[in-house]
């Protein structure tokens, strides 16, 4: 659509940013916080581990105070499964939940609304060992754990994400450090869709939970959505986009939303003796569960051609990576985009084009829950850092809001990835996402200061003017 007039960001927009408990707190194992998947898993070669990461635990007072001179209106983080249940389930941790009762209190004194993720890649380690998402019994972990959050944050936190990127889960599990494997499978296909499907169950509880408990509050998924687009105009090419869009990104929306499993995908599982066991019970509690929002997280667009039963099945990558599924599609790079310092396409228009196709399926408000461009920054002598690439990145990503807006999709914020530097899943600290710079190495803490980068003041022109004013 070409618009003469542009409709205005809503009054109400959440201008804001995002992280992860395990990526941006630290205290790894103090006050009484179990370990994580993460704080075990093997750390990637030549990247830091997360034991401080940039110590937002000691220091979230001071880094909220950064978001609020940015002029924050949300601030979406996720809640450390193990440091409010060290084993998972049953004994709660008070120093845990007193961290978060002073996070969320510190974030409403500035009047940030808290945004928070109850589930970001931090599976309990105790729970890994008792065979995390394949047993069926994870679906009454995730329960309590959903019971234990409303019941201490219900009353401040309004604003509830249930599963970061189950779908990255659920691909990708090896790159993110989440992948378990009990010992025997012998049909890693129908193993991990077995744990995606107790995560479906799991997550259409807690919203449940969420209606019953707090009335007043609103839960959504938070998948990691990308329009996957054909590689050509060859009908077989279209094929192959509607078998990756809907293994990528429908499987999991329509889930969420609807309650059903997707039926390419369900037809791709029983092709490879993959289908879950599914009972009448389980579907009646995901057709149940009726999510208020959709969260998004969105980095780029796939492209993808027709695929034969002689391709090499595969991952190549990481999240945004390229994957081969034989005879169904083969994911190939887009020769229209440019790409980031670490590989990743960068498709501001395909934003637009993610956001009309989500709205048109599944009718929700979209919060966009993360993007953001991962990217090499240096900090001056006079302690600055000069980033107009993420400046670009994030204005023409802003743009494309704005004209899907005026589209008519129902927009209710943009919380990119990260507000503060942060470990990323698989690189370091060195992929650099933040408005925040935190003078730390991977292999050397420095002084873990905090410096405003240029796309700070940027960013706070932004919100200041409602998304009006995005010139430097
Ligand atoms: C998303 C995750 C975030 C963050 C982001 C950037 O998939 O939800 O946790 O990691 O990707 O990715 P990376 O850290 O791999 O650069």
């Amino acid at each position: 659509m070409l618009h003469k007039d542009l409709k205005p960001f809503p009054d109400d927009f959440f201008w804001g940013a995002s992280s992860s408990a395990y990526q941006v707190e630290g205290a790894a194992l103090e006050d009484g916080k179990g370990p994580s998947c993460q704080d075990v898993k093997e750390i990637p070669e030549g990247t830091s581990d997360l034991s401080v990461s940039v110590d937002h635990y000691h220091r979230y007072k001071e880094d909220i105070a950064l978001m609020a001179e940015m002029g924050f209106k949300s601030y979406r983080f996720s809640i450390s499964w193990s440091r409010i249940l060290p084993d998972g389930t049953g004994a709660v941790n008070p120093q845990g939940i007193a961290f978060y009762n002073n996070l969320i209190d510190e974030c409403l004194k500035y009047g940030i609304e808290p945004i928070v993720t109850m589930f970001h890649f931090d599976m309990p380690a105790a729970l890994d060992e008792r065979g995390s998402w394949s047993k069926r019994e994870s679906i009454d972990w995730f329960a309590e754990f959903a019971t234990v959050l409303f019941e201490n944050f219900g009353d401040r936190v309004k604003y509830w994400l249930t599963i970061n990127e189950q779908n990255m889960l659920t691909l990708v599990g090896p790159i993110i450090g989440t992948l378990h494997v009990p010992e025997g499978t012998t049909n890693l296909t129908k193993e991990i869709y077995q744990q995606n499907h107790h995560q479906l169950v799991a997550q259409a509880k807690a919203m449940q939970i969420c209606h019953q408990m707090l009335p007043e509050a609103k839960i959504g998924p938070a998948p990691n959505i990308a329009l996957v687009y054909a590689a050509s105009s060859k009908p077989e090419d279209v094929i192959a986009s509607q078998n990756f869009n809907a293994i990528r990104n429908w499987l999991y929306l329509d889930a969420a939303v609807y309650g059903v499993y997707n039926n390419l995908v369900w037809s791709y599982l029983e092709e490879h003796d993959a289908t879950p066991q599914v009972t009448a019970e389980d579907l009646a509690i995901m057709k149940a569960a009726k999510p208020d929002f959709l969260g998004i997280n969105y980095y780029n667009t796939a492209t993808v051609e027709a695929s034969t039963e002689e391709d090499q099945a595969g991952v190549v990558g990481d999240q945004q990576s390229r994957q081969t599924f034989p005879g169904i599609a083969r994911s190939v790079p887009n020769p229209n985009l440019v790409k980031t310092e670490f590989g990743w396409e960068i498709d501001p228009i395909g934003f637009r084009s993610t956001v009309r196709e989500i709205y048109s399926r599944y009718r929700l408000p979209i919060l966009i829950t993360e993007n953001g461009l991962g990217a090499y920054d240096s900090l001056t002598e006079d302690g600055k850092v000069h980033d107009p690439y993420r400046i670009d990145y994030l204005r023409h990503h802003i743009e494309q809001i704005h004209l899907a807006i005026t589209d008519g999709v129902e927009m209710m914020g943009y919380n990119p990835w990260s507000a503060i530097d942060l470990i990323s899943t698989h690189e370091g600290i060195k992929k650099r996402y933040g408005f925040i710079y935190v003078d730390r190495d991977d292999f050397d803490l420095k002084t873990l200061k905090r410096y405003r980068k240029d796309s700070f003041y940027w960013y706070k022109k932004v919100i200041a003017t409602n998304g009006q004013d995005l010139s430097d």
